[in-house]
């Protein structure tokens, strides 16, 4: 009895629960490429590539393992477009006994997954994803019962429950947290290392023409691609930050600078949500370069914290909290998203950093998301669905499971506080504190209002002021509110109208432009 194993396309790992007790002589593996993938939001031209190379190279791989591939094209005639559609193709040819995949990454894919067993009139099972160290019931549980969801409560919970970076039940080096160290500005003549990047081969060469060809209008270069897109460069990719970005990971992980993009980060999640790493190993891979004194505390710590921690709370927040969580505007946001966050053209020269590195590359770091382009939609208003579907379209490891409560919980606060203890708000003096883009930019950040003053400046006060019925009871943002009852009203009304005067320049772009 045929069995047929879907692989989707971010499920690119040979130890996926989907081929566990795969029987190479009578099953088969389909994996399909479909249009609506790659236009359900104009993704990122190399992000459509990284998937499509990678879900190739991946079938090679089975095929080397004498595992049958049915392997669906875009180009192919008669590709339905959908998962729907090519597994109900897949059903009349093969005549399966059973459907088995393993839990998708998305809400929506998930829907569509369960249409399958009536539609094709074949039972589908449904299997953990056994690659995330906590299974969507184990956040359930954890979460459960509990008023806040905070991170470092899960996180010591899941450091316990591995028995990662633990000496003896107890916190490797004492503390649970090494963050106090980790947050510095990069010293002026420091330089960030050359990282480790991938010449596209044959088989990506072909994907980046066909993605040329069929998503001509989306966002972004395709010119440097360098992303790994088999296992084989995806651990050497995690070599490379072993020895060249580790060490200094923790001091400078907050740290921005012009033109350089990836300083001391990994790269490496584009790798881990396609499944060509797995989180156990790269966490391992941190500990053991502690273990032999290759790298320090503060960095391994804070490097495994964002996988261990972070990554799964996210993801266990999301399949907690959906469908609802997508339509949070705890704001009431309604601004729709500035046409400057498509092209990169502003003067304001930090938001023009990021966004023309995020072109270039399908990348920017967390502090780049959160605290630039995150923090100017918060400041500005802009609607949390058209910025989420913003992150969800531009950078190459964007997934809806991990970029929503990233963009709804963390940037923009949509959630009302489910995540976060507090919006991440800053004015232009944090920017400039952790970056060296301030010098050179056409506003003055030091300047509060009149045409040269930096925009995030009177846009932070005009943010509390218009947010304090919201906000002000909030004890985290008791010391801007403090400050705030010292304006008199004038002042609050001439920063209010400045703000708004500089929003109503921003042309917007088209509806539905992700
Ligand atoms: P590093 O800084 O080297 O961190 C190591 C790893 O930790 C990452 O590879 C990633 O797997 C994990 N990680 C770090 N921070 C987070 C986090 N906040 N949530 C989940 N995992 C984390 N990450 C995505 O993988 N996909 C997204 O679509 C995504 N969208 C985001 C949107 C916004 C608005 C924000 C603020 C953050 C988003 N992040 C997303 C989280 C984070 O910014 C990226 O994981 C990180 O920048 C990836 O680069 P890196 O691999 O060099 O990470
Ligand atoms: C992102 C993406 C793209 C662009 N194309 C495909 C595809 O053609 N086939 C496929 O299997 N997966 C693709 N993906 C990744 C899927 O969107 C991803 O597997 C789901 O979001 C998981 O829920
Ligand atoms: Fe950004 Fe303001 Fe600095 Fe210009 S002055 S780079 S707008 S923070």
């Amino acid at each position: 009895m045929t069995t047929l194993r879907v692989i989707l396309g971010d499920q690119l790992s040979l130890d996926l629960a989907t081929l566990a007790d795969l029987d190479a002589a009578r099953d088969i593996a389909l994996m399909m490429e479909v249009q609506d993938e790659g236009t359900y939001v104009r993704h990122h031209k190399q992000k459509i590539v990284l998937v499509l190379s990678a879900m190739r190279h991946f079938a090679e791989q089975l095929r080397e393992r004498g595992v049958t591939v049915d392997y669906i094209r875009l180009d192919d005639p008669g590709n339905t477009g959908s998962f729907t559609g090519e597994v109900l193709r897949a059903v009349a040819r093969h005549r399966p006994a059973r459907i088995i995949v393993t839990e998708p990454g998305e809400w929506r894919v998930q829907q569509c997954i369960e249409t399958w067993t009536s539609l094709a009139g074949t039972p589908v099972e449904l299997r953990a994803d056994d690659r995330f160290f906590a299974s969507r019931g184990r956040f359930a549980a954890w979460a459960s019962g509990r008023r806040g969801w905070r991170m470092e409560h899960f996180y010591r919970e899941m450091r316990r429950e591995q028995g990662i970076l633990m000496d003896d039940g107890e916190p490797a080096g004492g503390e649970w947290n090494y963050d106090a160290a980790n947050r510095q500005p990069l010293p002026k003549h420091m330089t960030a290392p050359t990282r480790r990047r991938f010449v596209p081969d044959a088989l990506t060469r072909e994907v980046m023409t066909l993605v040329a060809r069929r998503f001509p209008d989306h966002f972004g270069d395709l010119e440097e691609f360098g992303w790994a897109v088999t296992r084989a460069d995806a651990l050497q990719a995690l070599d490379d930050f072993i020895v060249q970005g580790l060490p200094l990971f923790g001091d400078y992980q907050d740290a921005m600078k012009a033109d350089e993009p990836f300083l001391f980060h990994s790269l490496l999640s584009p790798a881990l949500n396609l499944g060509l790493l797995y989180p156990r190993e790269v966490c391992r891979a941190a500990e053991a370069a502690w273990r032999a004194g290759a790298a320090p505390l503060n960095a391994v710590e804070g490097f495994v914290r964002q996988i261990l921690g972070w990554r799964e709370y996210i993801r266990g927040v999301y399949w907690t909290l959906m469908p609802d969580y997508r339509d949070g505007n705890a704001l009431q946001a309604t601004r729709a998203l500035p046409t400057f966050y498509w092209t990169g053209e502003t003067a304001m020269r930090c938001l023009h950093q990021v966004i023309k590195d995020t072109s270039r590359h399908a990348y920017s770091h967390h502090i780049q998301r959160l605290m630039v382009t995150g923090n100017f939609a918060l400041l500005a208003g802009i609607a949390p669905r058209e910025i989420e579907r913003w992150y969800l379209a531009v950078y190459a490891d964007a997934y809806e499971w991990v970029e929503m409560p990233n963009t709804l919980g963390m940037a923009v606060f949509a959630d009302g506080g489910k995540m976060a203890s507090k919006p991440y708000a800053a004015s232009g003096a944090y920017i400039h504190r952790m970056s060296n883009f301030c010098p050179g930019c056409a506003y003055d950040v030091k300047l509060k209002t009149g045409p040269r003053a930096c925009p995030f400046n009177y846009l932070y006060w005009a943010f509390l002021i218009r947010q304090q019925p919201r906000l002000s009871a909030n004890p985290r943002m008791a010391m801007p509110y403090r400050t705030l009852a010292g304006w008199p009203r004038e002042r609050q009304l001439a920063v209010l109208a400045e703000a708004d005067a500089f929003l109503d320049t921003l042309a917007a772009s088209p509806a539905g432009d992700a």
